[in-house]
């Protein structure tokens, strides 16, 4: 199915007159590496395909090859003409709805992801749950299909493939994980380039802001369970972006040995972002219940209108916000 999934979208590609891409509404390595990469395919075949990305290309990206064909205009979605949107690295069906709802004509939406909690929403929907990244599933379209990566678009595959599992370390990482990433070495992807894109990017600011939420780690053995708190004053006062404080929970998962935790985060728009991880947990499903959405092991929700408060006790807390009726 997976086979002939690739084939029907390689296809839809080729004869695509107007296509737009969609990357994930949180931009990371692996939303971002498997659009290019993609991208840079049409592009071999004279298509110079916009990718809608929903904020700035966070500093770290800004190298990738292609990455000038990202626009965060919502302009792109005016051309009636559009007639093929493929989606990467997004399981959120509301977000995409609202994008293509802005698309005059009809066009066919393909859905290329590795969520489990993806509701396949599209007409086409290539969803890989086993997939360690959707750069591992962009890299099997490519081999369905017999088509040779460029270095640029190895080098965009293999960004997501190391971010996704942080580096071929977390609980995403897989035998197909390790083998695309050895066929993505000998297509000539540049190692370096990814590396310093997934960790040299780190300023010391943002390293302070980490050593509070280092500081204000609670554990819960009975659980086996940890959790910190990030709020808007650590990040505004250091004068670091939400960008630079992504991570921490990847960072955390890479180096404890208790099974899972939770980093709280006050996001700029009055919410607090949860971010989960777990070695053993199907923390999916508690992200899902909440409405948010993720991985077995690597999920994440959003509670609305709510900042973290530090009690007397030291204790931190959610606290919601919306008091008018
Ligand atoms: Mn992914």
């Amino acid at each position: 199915m997976e086979s002939y999934l690739h084939r029907h979208i390689h296809r839809l590609l080729l004869n695509a007159r107007e296509p737009v891409f969609i990357s994930d509404e949180r931009i990371d390595g692996d939303s971002l590496g498997s659009s290019l990469a993609l991208a840079d395919f049409m592009a071999s075949h004279g298509k110079i395909v916009p990718v809608y990305i929903t904020s700035v290309v966070p500093k770290q990206y800004r190298r990738l090859p292609r990455v000038h064909q990202c626009t965060t205009n919502l302009d792109v979605f005016n051309n009636p003409e559009i007639d093929l949107v493929v989606v990467f690295d997004c399981s959120d069906a509301e977000f995409v709805r609202s994008l293509v709802e802005r698309i005059s004509g009809n066009p066919t939406v393909v859905n290329m992801d590795h969520h489990v909690t993806n509701n396949r929403y599209g007409h086409v929907n290539q969803v890989v749950e086993g997939a360690p990244a959707t750069a591992a599933v962009v890299h099997q379209f490519f081999e369905v299909n017999h088509i040779i990566p460029s270095r640029d678009a190895a080098t965009c595959l293999l960004t997501g493939l190391c971010f996704d599992t942080t580096a071929f370390s977390n609980a995403a990482t897989n035998e197909r994980a390790l083998d695309a990433a050895s066929k993505l070495l000998l297509n000539g992807a540049r190692v370096q380039d990814v590396i310093h894109t997934m960790f040299h990017n780190r300023s010391v600011s943002a390293l302070r802001v980490w050593g509070a939420a280092l500081e204000r780690i609670e554990e819960d053995r009975e659980q086996n369970m940890m959790s910190t708190y990030l709020t808007r004053a650590d990040i505004e006062e250091n004068h670091v972006s939400d960008d630079e404080m992504e991570g921490l929970s990847n960072f955390l998962n890479l180096v404890t040995d208790v099974d899972t935790l939770r980093v709280f985060r006050e996001t700029a728009d009055g919410h607090v972002k949860v971010s989960m991880r777990s070695l053993t947990r199907d923390i999916s499903l508690i992200a899902k219940e909440k409405g948010g959405g993720g991985h077995k092991h690597a999920a994440g929700y959003l509670i609305p209108q709510s900042r973290l408060v530090c009690g007397e006790d030291g204790r931190w807390q959610v606290v919601t916000t919306n008091k008018i009726r």
